[in-house]
């Protein structure tokens, strides 16, 4: 199927011609045919030699309708422009044709109608001049008259001949219905339709529905295609698509039909105006079937170019190289196409960062890199570049994450020298926390720190430690940690008290680090023995009579109270030993 979209100025003989080459008339409002206008996008179509079937979008000619225009030829990549011979060239033939250019519709027909009437001749002349220089510069262009049928058959050879040269688009890719339609069928629901630019839709398919106020998700429960129903239809193609659980106030046109995960809801976007001179202080941003105010702040230039940060009055789905038309309604004027170059663009704050920014927007051309991407932001999850459009072909370094080239790399070099600096501010609890890394390194997850961290560094206990560092106590808790355990040689469970462990100077931190380091056993809080007593207790209370009363144990491992009770407790939760119900215990397993 091809789509096909009218254009030109007001009673030129736009419905007339499409109303010839389909049998049917676009003007469907008994309003329109009243009043010989047409007022909102009419839809017909026919099978037309050497073309297969054509739909034809038919859009308003009137100033007043200009907005009803752009939303049914934004998703459209043909357009046939149709001039009266007996008007010539007017307002709306240079508006609607400017808007076509900025849209970049490449293909199309110039239709010279109302031949009857004038000598085609002269708004053919006129009409070809104005097309030089856009988009639609060289497209055949035709005489006919739709009262006499004069000219109609060569109509529709030209246009199957063009229409022959209009590449298919990927029927792969993502999808994005621009709405254009929202009614409700009874018994059916609500349907939406659209000109489908791309991609496939099917029966069931999961949606996002994405409105100025939201996103929900949507499912399909019917589609159809030129009224009948189908199981699919691929770009480009008029589509009707039954939405499950969805009320009509839920959706207008505008709204866009978008392949979950794909494009960016966004109110804030760098821009690329071609060509555009001053801009306004408020104008219009249309993309697809949607229009929305916006107040543009011009960044800077590249060559004829503006540099463009846009602010939306709603958001819209966008990705990277979607191409925009930016009006100025009031002066009925088409400033010109924005290709959006970034749709998460970072805040500009800082003084010099407008400057900063357009040298990096004078790279960008519209077409998503994934190289490009990275390099500018850095870190960036796979979810979120494909949400921009980019194609993500580099594998993530941990969970989603991809990084630039090299920051890694530079981030573990920078953690050694972070480590190395925390270690000799902190020689007892040697280690570098991974938040604080995370945040010293400005990387927005510490699974990033994980993927950084390089040998001699290691990750143990939720801390960046270098290599044998963490085993390695300062010299002076060294020798008093060497003074307790000579203590405990001869007696090995009486842990020295409060006033010998002052006099060492082994305060809580210091018996936190040996006991990290593996050089104390720690019983309770103050209380620490040599490494291994637990199991060593446990031997030797295995000897005693079966079960044993805290006091025997006391005794037997010579020892006060002070250090008998944790030491029982301690041996219990080691589950060495067992407490039994008269306060007695049972070792269970020896060391
Ligand atoms: N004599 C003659 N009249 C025509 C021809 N084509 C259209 N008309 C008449 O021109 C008037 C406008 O035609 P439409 O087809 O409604 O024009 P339009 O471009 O669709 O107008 P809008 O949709 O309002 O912009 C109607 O009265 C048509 O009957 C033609 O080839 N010859
Ligand atoms: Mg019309």
């Amino acid at each position: 199927m091809h789509v096909v979209a009218t254009a030109g100025h007001v009673d030129h003989g736009k419905s007339s011609l499409v109303r010839a080459l389909t049998g049917t008339d676009p003007d469907r409002l008994a309003e329109e045919k009243r009043r010989g206008l047409t007022i909102d996008l009419g839809f017909a179509w026919a099978d037309l030699p050497g073309a297969g079937t054509v739909a034809f979008v038919d859009v308003p000619g009137h100033a007043s309708f200009v907005p009803t225009m752009l939303a049914g030829v934004g998703p459209v990549p043909v357009a046939v422009l149709v001039v009266a011979a007996d008007g010539g060239w007017m307002p709306q033939s240079a508006e609607h044709l400017a808007a076509l250019d900025a849209l970049g519709v490449r293909h199309g027909l110039l239709v010279v109608t109302r031949a009857d009437l004038a000598d085609p001749a002269a708004a053919t002349a006129a009409a070809r001049a104005e097309l030089a220089g856009t988009t639609l510069a060289g497209v055949p262009a035709v005489a006919c008259s739709v009262v006499t049928g004069a000219g109609l058959d060569d109509v529709r050879r030209a246009l199957a001949q063009v229409l022959a040269g209009v590449p298919a688009p990927r029927a792969d890719g993502p999808v994005r219905l621009w709405v254009d339609r929202a009614f409700t069928v009874r018994g059916a629901g609500t349907v939406v339709t659209g000109t489908l630019g791309a991609g496939t839709l099917r029966g069931g398919d999961e949606l996002d529905l994405v409105t100025a106020t939201g996103v929900r998700g949507a499912r399909v429960r019917g589609l159809q295609s030129l009224e009948r129903d189908v199981a699919a239809a691929s770009g480009v193609a008029r589509v009707a698509v039954n939405l499950r659980g969805l009320d009509r106030a839920d959706v207008a046109r505008g709204d866009a039909l978008v392949t979950p995960g794909w494009s960016v809801r966004t109110d804030v976007l760098d821009v690329r105006c071609r060509g555009a001179a001053e801009l306004p202080a408020q104008l219009v941003v249309h993309a697809g079937s949607a229009a929305v105010p916006a107040r543009p702040r011009p960044l800077g230039v590249d060559g004829g170019d503006a540099l463009v940060r846009l602010r939306l009055a709603a958001p819209l789905p966008l990705v990277l190289g979607d191409r925009l038309l930016l009006r100025d309604p009031a002066r009925h004027l088409v400033l010109g196409p924005a290709l959006v170059l970034d749709v998460r663009p970072p805040p500009l704050r800082r003084r010099g960062a407008a400057a900063a920014r357009t040298a990096e927007l004078r790279e960008l051309h519209g077409e998503p890199d994934e190289a490009s991407e990275l390099r500018r932001r850095r870190v960036v999850r796979g979810a979120d570049l494909r949400a921009m459009g980019v194609d993500v072909r580099t594998s993530p370094v941990a969970g989603d994450w991809h990084v630039a080239p090299g920051l890694l790399e530079r981030a573990g070099e920078r953690l050694a020298v972070l480590v190395a600096e925390h270690d000799a501010a902190a020689p007892l609890r040697p280690g570098l926390p991974l938040e604080e890394a995370r945040r010293a390194l400005a990387l927005p997850d510490r699974a990033l720190v994980q993927a950084a961290v390089r040998p001699p560094l290691r990750v143990a206990d939720g801390r960046v430690v270098a290599g044998a560092a963490a085993e390695r106590l300062p010299p002076r808790v060294e020798r008093a940690v060497a003074a307790v355990v000579a203590d405990l040689a001869a007696r090995p469970f009486a842990a020295p008290d409060a006033e010998r462990l002052r006099e060492l100077g082994l305060g809580r931190g210091e018996l936190a680090a040996a006991v990290r380091a593996g050089r104390l056993e720690r019983v309770a809080d103050g209380v620490v023995l040599a490494p291994g007593a637990l199991r060593r207790a446990a031997r030797e209370l295995a000897a005693l009579p079966q079960p044993f009363s805290a006091s025997e144990a006391r005794k037997a491992l010579g020892t006060s109270r002070r250090v008998a009770l944790p030491l029982l407790e301690a041996l219990d939760a080691a589950r060495l030993t067992v407490r039994d119900a008269d306060d007695r215990r049972r070792v269970i397993a020896a060391g």
